[in-house]
């Protein structure tokens, strides 16, 4: 049920710019920009209205309290803890490796210059609820946060009917270091992380991944507070040889299909073999998947499976796509590490399935899409932290500079710009 492609009509359907499909329905921006508006200027009232309106009741109080977090742990399993706890210590090690110093980057007698980095005061961290509960995104989203020292991390997530949240999320977000915990969803979550409320006190960055309304939310609060990037669907491009195992291959292009209809997954062979065999063990395995729909039109619409000619075009392709996610299941797969210019994660030979990644390794799984790799990474320490720059100089440096810096000054006719240097040297 995945179509083949031939090279040239994947470059058409998935790599062309011209094919990029519109961001947001019409609809759902109009929705989305009446909600940030009415919040921004309302506060609570409006805050009360949407989350009545959308999740259905207003709970007593937005933070979820000590004794409620503390209940939920008796409501989750004890190996499911455990396995969360072991996730998060590799997640903790990736991260605490990107942890930088302040720096004084060049110095003489004169002259100081370098850069101050400084956590982000308080972080949002936006988990949807609904069908999609994700523990681990939770893990992902704020450990780099503690890691980075945020000050305050605030998590939001729905809670159906004004009554609990869903007790994995509230033991993750205690695993991870969430300091407090809001039962809001939705783009009216977004409107008052962004902007506060009598109640809420505004962050300085929102991150996580949400549906429609919530990405279209971040993006139009972009520039108030920051965002770490609108995630699109997920995807995975897989490229494998004559000696990849067709039903790695298969599980691993319907674990990325069951996310949602919209997934994409791709598969890059040199051999028509493997090709046909994964497309037989896609259908077989589909038959037995609880996700069975949605994988399967995931596959249909979004997924291909493409001959290429070589190792190498099955590169170009992928670099060009800039996917996601990149599985090498090739003969001596770390060895084509070096091919890999653009992707947001890569999981190297037979036995590193994306999962491994998704919940368990250390890295990120909160990664570019979309071709965004092209450009940029995935969540890390750094998008919690600000590089401030700074520079000292003293009169003597000052002195030796000042010709330059006039030269240029007079050059952009901003002449108060050239007086600055002059005033402090006359006389
Ligand atoms: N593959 C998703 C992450 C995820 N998978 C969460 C399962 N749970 C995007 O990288
Ligand atoms: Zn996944």
């Amino acid at each position: 049920m995945i179509p083949v492609f031939t090279t040239e009509q994947f470059i058409s359907a998935f790599i062309s710019r011209k094919t990029k499909k519109q961001a947001f329905e019409d609809q759902v921006l109009n929705t989305v920009k009446e909600v940030l508006e009415n919040i921004r200027n309302n506060g609570e009232a409006a805050l009360k209205e949407y989350t009545l309106k959308f999740d259905g009741g207003i709970p007593e109080k937005w933070e979820v309290s000590e004794e409620e977090r503390k209940e939920a742990w008796n409501q989750v399993p004890e190996e499911l803890i455990e396995a969360l706890k072991k996730a998060a210590n590799n997640i903790r090690t990736f991260h605490s490796k990107q942890l930088q110093q302040s720096r004084m980057m060049e110095m003489t007698d004169d002259i100081i210059s370098g850069q101050l980095f400084r956590p982000i005061d308080r972080v949002g961290v936006y988990v949807p609820g609904g069908t999609a509960v994700y523990p681990s995104s939770v893990l992902m989203n704020t450990i780099p946060a503690v890691l980075a020292g945020v000050r305050e991390i605030v998590m939001a997530t729905p809670a159906r009917g004004g009554g609990a949240i869903t007790p994995i999320l509230s033991v993750a977000a205690d695993i991870a270091g969430v300091h407090k915990i809001y039962k809001i969803g939705g783009s009216q979550a977004i409107a008052a992380l962004a902007y506060g409320t009598e109640e809420i006190e505004p962050v300085d960055k929102i991150v996580g991944p949400g549906n429609a309304y919530v990405a279209a939310a971040k993006s139009l609060v972009f520039g108030d507070v920051g965002i770490e990037m609108i995630a699109g669907p997920s995807e995975v491009a897989i490229i494998a040889d004559e000696t990849a195992n067709p039903k790695f291959v298969a599980a691993d292009l319907i674990a990325q299909a069951e996310h949602d209809e919209k997934a994409r997954a791709f598969l890059f062979s040199t051999s028509q073999q493997i090709v046909e065999e994964t497309l037989a063990e896609v259908k077989k395995q589909c038959a037995e998947l609880p996700r069975k729909e949605i994988a399967e039109v995931s596959l249909m619409n979004e997924g291909a499976a493409v001959v290429v000619g070589s190792i190498d075009e099955a590169f170009q392709l992928v670099n060009a796509l800039a996917p996601e996610h990149l599985e090498i299941q090739v003969e001596n797969a770390l060895q084509y590490l070096s091919k890999v210019k653009n992707a947001g994660s890569v999981f190297i030979g037979s036995f590193t399935p994306e999962p491994v990644g998704d919940y368990f390794a250390g890295p990120n799984h909160i990664l570019p899409t979309s071709g965004t790799a092209r450009f940029s990474s995935g969540l890390s320490v750094d998008d919690f932290v600000k590089k401030t720059t700074f520079v000292y100089y003293s009169e003597d440096a000052l002195r030796n500079a000042a010709p330059y810096i006039e030269k240029i000054a007079t050059e952009e006719k901003l002449d108060g710009h050239a007086r600055a240097v002059k005033v402090r040297l006359e006389g």
